[in-house]
């Protein structure tokens, strides 16, 4: 943890002028460090983060692209008539040289606006969660007209089932912490659901599935919402980009329809929460049904399953790798990750009819 002095160092290098009277860790991410930043009389000011460059590797395309979307939401805002624009979209500060990031040497820097009169959620309400859709609908809606080839892959193959499954099975055959005998069970349930959990490879091959330009971290706390529980913005731009659609669905119901915790200790508190599911899916067919073909609808649902699959690859992977992806709070962590995740997707696989019927007015 740097000193206050240093942050204030670093703070001057952005186009700002401000009395900085606290930086404080804000938030819970696995990925980048957030701090919050108070002006005098104790305000929340600004967001500063710092970039986790061993993951966002080229901090160039990562900023470009945050900056090419705020900007076009920003404008998509004003051509609707919206006011107070400053709490709807993320504001960046830009650094003294004019880009939208700093660079110390050793560390990646950026600076946004704090939105004020904001909070986000851990866990969420059926209404919470129908706002939610409604949001995340909205974000892509209002990208879907970005030219192909604008926006980059910030981490490339990122939510490409076939590629994180090969990552697991490099990590598997290396098993550089001696972890792979202890997970043998996990491993075969991972295995058994390998060829079902990568249909959308294969209906993109065969020219069925398009991609478009996803958020690909619809967690719950990654909507801001208004002291009334109306969603301002979508906030945690690192990882938009093309990829297929199921994305922004699946790590909601991933995150948000969860009973229990992303890393419940307990598996029994685990399990699908159907009213926030059903909740989400209405808000997110309000305003992604105008973009999104009959086959994608009916995927909806098996996005759930897959994003959950995936994240449960993602942690068993980081847990055989030694975890050097995932901040963990604890040794196991990782493990004690996975096992929430893979009972989550039992509980998602149990309630597969369901959900498929649910969505079947829309279709
Ligand atoms: P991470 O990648 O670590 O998840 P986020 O950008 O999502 O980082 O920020 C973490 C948390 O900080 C968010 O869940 C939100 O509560 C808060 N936060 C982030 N940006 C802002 C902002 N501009 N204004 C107010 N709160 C914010
Ligand atoms: C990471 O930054 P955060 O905590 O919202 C990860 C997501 C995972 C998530 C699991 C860049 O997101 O993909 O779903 O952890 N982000 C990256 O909690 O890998
Ligand atoms: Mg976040």
């Amino acid at each position: 943890m740097k000193t206050k002095e240093q942050f204030l160092q670093i703070l001057s290098r952005f186009q700002q002028n401000d009395t900085i009277v606290s930086v404080e860790p804000f938030g819970n991410g696995h990925i980048n460090d957030t701090l919050k930043v108070c002006v005098s009389g104790g305000t929340p000011k600004y967001i500063l983060q710092r970039i986790n460059h061993h993951i966002f590797t080229n901090v160039d395309m990562l900023q470009d692209n945050i900056r090419i979307v705020t900007e076009h939401i920003r404008k998509k805002l004003e051509e609707r008539g919206e006011t107070d624009t400053d709490r709807k979209v993320l504001t960046f500060i830009p650094a003294l040289d004019g880009r939208y990031y700093y660079s110390d040497g050793e560390s990646y820097w950026r600076l946004c606006l704090f939105i004020p009169r904001s909070r986000s959620y851990e866990a969420v309400t059926p209404e919470l969660s129908f706002q939610a859709g409604r949001a995340f609908g909205d974000f892509q809606s209002m990208l879907a007209d970005i030219p192909e080839g604008r926006l980059g892959e910030t981490i490339p193959n990122f939510h490409n089932m076939e590629f994180r499954l090969s990552q697991f099975q490099d990590a598997l055959k290396a098993n550089p912490a001696g972890r792979a005998a202890e997970v043998k069970d996990l491993t075969g349930e991972i295995t058994v659901r390998m060829k079902d959990m990568c249909i959308q490879e294969d209906l993109h091959r065969a020219g069925k599935l398009k991609k478009r330009i996803n958020h690909c971290d619809t967690k719950v706390n990654n909507v801001m919402f208004d002291e009334e529980g109306k969603v301002l913005c979508v906030i945690d731009l690192d990882t938009v980009m093309p990829g297929f659609v199921l994305s922004d669905i699946g790590d909601f119901i991933r995150t948000g329809a969860n009973t229990g915790a992303e890393d419940d200790e307990n598996l029994d508190n685990v399990s699908v929460d159907m009213e926030i599911f059903k909740a989400y899916a209405r808000g997110y067919m309000e305003t992604a049904r105008s973009f999104l073909t009959p086959l994608e609808i009916s995927l909806l649902p098996y996005g759930g399953r897959l994003l959950t699959y995936m994240q449960t690859v993602r942690f068993l992977t980081d847990y055989l790798n030694g975890d050097t992806y995932y901040k963990i709070h604890h040794p196991g962590h990782n493990l004690q990750r996975t096992k929430a995740q893979f009972k989550l997707l039992q509980s998602l696989e149990a309630h597969a009819g369901e959900m498929d019927d649910f969505m079947k007015k829309w279709i």
